[in-house]
């Protein structure tokens, strides 16, 4: 790690100059993009990409869009459709399919046995309407959040939830895993939510900011997707940052690829997980000790300051916020916080944050802490100064395009209600904080605090998910496992056997989306390309659609029902209604699309026009030129420093401003070799997805998701590189191969989300090092009820037990 010292950074501002010459991230033109031969475009999250199949199998697949950067994810194309892992029957359970009506509580310990898909959907559909009659429509769960695939048709939760609206509703599931701290809090503070929110562009940055803050963001990882499919831009962009001589400070525990990217272009300061806020304090307090806070920004645009200070300068709590106060618990030096002030203070200054930060015990206070700090630097609503987001996320900072834009498949059926039907038509109708879903299962009626309000958990009976893997997404899987026991029936819709569909009733093999056709957009802020999303290879084994699995499922619930869950339309007749819409949108920003027939025969996609006025968004722009004229949407129409809105809710987990709170879990409570352990986003898969595939072999260590140890600790427990290392708490405990470096803070570990749980039946251990099995199942606060894995201590062994083979990826018994 490098002191950032003041000689250092002034080297890289001298040349600040330098990257003006840069005024935009050059845009690719999707004219680059020539298929060769017989590749099929297709897209992923991954990207736009062209595959190539022989007799049937994928041979190889690679990015369809001019690249600089490599995205690993999109070479997994044949990986996906052809793995063992992929379900290729509809299964039931033994115990189940012997007694559905009184299932055995073996869920997970169970073998399976081989149905025909009509047999399946009639189980399915009998038990549905029976519990639906038995305990209404709320103890029906069909909120199954999750990542999917791409494309505006196959979108697995929609058509779940198209399909339950017509069965008469069901409990569905607020906010997400991503953010869910972030945009509960952001509104109080900002008046929007933030994350999900076009930032100060790309260009903007390139060509005013002269310090760029990378706070607990690792771009070069999370950019590889986007949540239609992402265009490129935001790997480019970093690219072109780092040979810009930018002042590029990195702020976080791991030297993690991105920083390992920037080498010697970035200052890597590594605090203590989870003690942003206090760091940020310490930031706060140099800045007023040294007058360089920014008054007249405060007085114009913000609201509660003066409550505030008085909590950093101690006056209400008896303790300053100093820099050495912060230094004690973050671990970063009080010399680099007090210079970190002034370098923010003096230049202008982009501080980008992640969501890892946020995904904490107390989450919420970091980004109000973040709009705190920005607040005090005065920057924000000028060009390259502020703060952002979503920088690190689905292309933030590249900028909207003219586009025609495609619609996609909704829950809601067109004019069910109107259309003189008698269908019971319903949406969510008892929808609870997604990372709730265990305290749910486990109160059912019970009655909890969110943002404000009391709400009441369903008394949820019945589970379907499809397009989620709540079995790694969710925290302490040990816990889950015996709330799933309580439920009647687990219906899992998935082209894997992953470990939810291990622990379900009733399992149903779905396609992947190379199996069918689709349409997306690029993007996600950009909207900067359609493409069309090929078949490439047909359905294996006996896999369907999920689109196909709820028609059918629509017309087990009365005769008509399919025809009024497809609207009559099949797959090729939605997509080119779907491309027709935005045929019509692009007709009004002046972009000529070919018809639908000579587009699809093409193999082509087609990239929007870029808007020169687009390309200069500053974010809060308007609001700094006349905060009367456009308030925020917060109470005061100002930035909310101290919210009454939150003072008034009486919460102890969030104070009314931002705030310090010490973990339950964290390094500071830390005894007996325990480490605090972080679960960030992998480089090589998305969540869960491809944990199977080939790139396994690049970043697996003895076999097994590798643990990030530091050096020092790795010495005092006796582990060595390539070990095989036991980690445990009293949650459960993981197998892990030992990755030992000086790239991570002391006293804390990493084991990336997203291995598949494999739990071993006599020792209860994961063999695939499932991060989840380790973590706490706490809400972040009762503002937001968000997901704070990333507050955990475990303890870590080299491993002497008997050998357990991997059995992640094996099909279950009878299989
Ligand atoms: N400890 C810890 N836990 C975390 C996080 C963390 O940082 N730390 N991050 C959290 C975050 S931010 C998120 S967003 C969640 C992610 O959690 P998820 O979004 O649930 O994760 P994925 O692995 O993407 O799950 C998608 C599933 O859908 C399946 N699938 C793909 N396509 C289709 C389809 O067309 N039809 C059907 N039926 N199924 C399909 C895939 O095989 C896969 O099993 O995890 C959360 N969990
Ligand atoms: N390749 C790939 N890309 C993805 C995903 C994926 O699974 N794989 N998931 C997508 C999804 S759904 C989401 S929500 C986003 C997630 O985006 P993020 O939530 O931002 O991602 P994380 O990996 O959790 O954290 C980002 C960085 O924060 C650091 N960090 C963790 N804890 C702390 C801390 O206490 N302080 C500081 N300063 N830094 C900390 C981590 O070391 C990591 O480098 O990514 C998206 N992109
Ligand atoms: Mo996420």
């Amino acid at each position: 790690m490098t002191e950032l010292s003041r000689r250092s950074f002034l080297k890289g501002a001298g040349a600040t100059a330098g990257a003006l010459a840069i005024t935009s991230v050059v845009p690719f033109s999707a004219q680059a993009a020539t298929p060769p031969g017989k590749a099929v475009l297709t897209a992923g999250r991954w990207g736009a990409i062209l595959v190539e199949a022989k007799d049937g199998k994928i041979i190889s697949s690679t990015n369809a869009l001019p690249q600089t950067v490599p995205n690993s994810l999109q070479t997994t194309s044949a990986d996906q459709v052809h793995t063992q892992a992929r379900i290729k029957y509809p299964m039931v359970r033994k115990g189940y399919l012997a007694n559905p009506l009184q299932p055995d509580g073996r869920r997970g310990n169970d073998e399976f046995v081989r149905v025909s898909w009509e047999e399946a959907l009639k189980l399915v559909h009998e038990q549905h309407a029976r519990i639906r009659k038995e305990n209404g429509a709320e103890s029906v769960f069909a909120g199954s959040y999750g990542w999917r695939s791409s494309g505006v048709l196959h979108k697995a939760q929609t058509l779940l939830q198209r399909y339950m609206s017509m069965a008469g509703g069901y409990s569905g599931h607020l906010g997400d895993y991503s953010t869910g701290a972030a945009q509960i809090i952001m509104p109080h503070v900002i008046g929007s939510i933030e994350v999900y929110e076009q930032q100060t562009t790309y260009p903007i940055i390139m060509e005013h900011s002269d310090v760029v803050v990378m706070w607990g963001i690792n771009p070069l990882n999370t950019l590889k997707i986007a949540w239609s499919s992402t265009d490129g831009t935001g790997l480019e962009f970093f690219n072109q940052l780092k040979s810009s001589k930018k002042t590029i400070i990195a702020i976080d525990p791991m030297r993690s690829e991105t920083i390992e990217f920037f080498g010697d272009q970035a200052q890597w300061i590594a605090p203590h997980p989870g003690t942003d806020v206090a760091m940020m304090l310490g930031i706060a307090h140099a800045l007023v000790q040294t007058k360089k806070h920014d008054k007249a920004f405060i007085d114009k645009y913000t609201t509660g300051y003066d409550l505030f200070e008085q909590y950093l300068l101690g006056e209400s709590d008896g303790v300053a916020k100093t820099p050495a106060w912060a230094e004690a618990i973050c671990g970063v030096s009080a010399k680099q916080i007090e210079l970190l002030a002034e370098i923010f203070s003096q230049h202008r200054t982009m501080l980008m944050a992640g969501w890892g930060i946020q995904r904490q015990q107390y989450g919420e206070q970091k980004h109000w802490m973040l709009v705190t700090l920005a607040s005090m630097l005065g920057q924000i609503g000028l060009p390259g100064g502020g703060f952002g987001f979503s920088y690190h996320y689905s292309n933030g900072g590249n900028p909207t395009r003219d586009a025609g834009v495609l619609p996609a498949i909704s829950a809601d059926i067109a004019g069910a209600s109107s259309a003189g039907n008698d269908w019971a038509v319903s949406g969510a109708i008892n929808s609870f904080p997604v990372a709730r879903i265990v305290e749910a299962l486990e109160n059912p009626g019970g009655k909890y605090q969110h943002n404000g309000h009391e709400l009441t958990f369903p008394k949820v009976k019945m589970i379907w998910w499809a397009g989620g893997g709540n079995f790694t997404h969710h925290q302490d899987t040990n816990r889950l496992i015996k709330a799933w026991q309580k439920l009647d029936l687990v219906v899992i819709s998935e082209p894997y056997w992953t470990a939810a569909a291990k622990h379900a009733d009733i399992v149903l093999p779905i396609t992947t989306s190379l199996e069918r056709n689709d349409l997306t957009m690029t993007g996600d802020y950009s909207n900067q390309h359609l493409v069309p999303m090929k078949q490439v290879v047909p359905p294996q084994f006996e896999a369907r659609n999920d689109f196909d699995v709820f028609a059918d499922m629509a017309e087990l619930l009365k005769a008509g029902g399919r025809e009024v869950y497809t609207e009559g339309k099949n797959e090729m007749d939605w997509l080119a209604s779907f491309y027709k819409e935005a045929q019509k949108l692009g007709r009004q920003n002046r972009i000529s699309m070919p018809n639908f027939g000579a587009f699809w025969s093409k193999n082509q996609l087609i990239e929007m026009k870029a808007n020169a006025k687009n390309a200069k968004y500053v974010r809060y722009a308007e609001f700094r030129a006349d905060p009367a004229v456009n308030p925020l949407g917060t109470p005061s129409g100002k930035i909310e420093i101290y919210s009454r809105t939150i003072e008034g809710f009486k919460y102890a987990d969030c104070p009314a401003h931002p705030t310090w709170l010490p973990p339950t879990e964290w390094v500071g409570v830390a005894k007996d070799g325990e480490l605090q352990l972080m679960t960030s986003h992998a480089a090589h898969r998305l969540h869960s997805q491809l944990n199977y595939a080939k790139l396994r072999e690049q970043y697996a260590v003895a076999d097994r998701e590798p643990i990030w140890i530091n050096t020092e600790d790795a010495k005092a427990n006796g582990i060595a590189n390539g070990d095989l290392v036991r980690a445990y708490n009293a949650r459960g405990q993981v197998l892990v191969g030992a990755l030992v470096t000086d790239g991570i803070k002391q006293g804390s570990v990493c084991i990336h989300e997203g291995a598949w749980p494999d739990l071993d039946k006599k020792t209860g251990i994961c063999k695939n090092g499932g991060a989840n099995v380790l973590t706490a199942d706490i809400p972040t606060s009762r503002l937001a009820n968000g997901c704070a894995a990333n507050s955990s201590l475990v303890k870590i062994e080299k491993y002497k037990g008997e050998v357990l083979p991997l059995t992640a990826f094996t099909p279950p018994l009878g299989a």
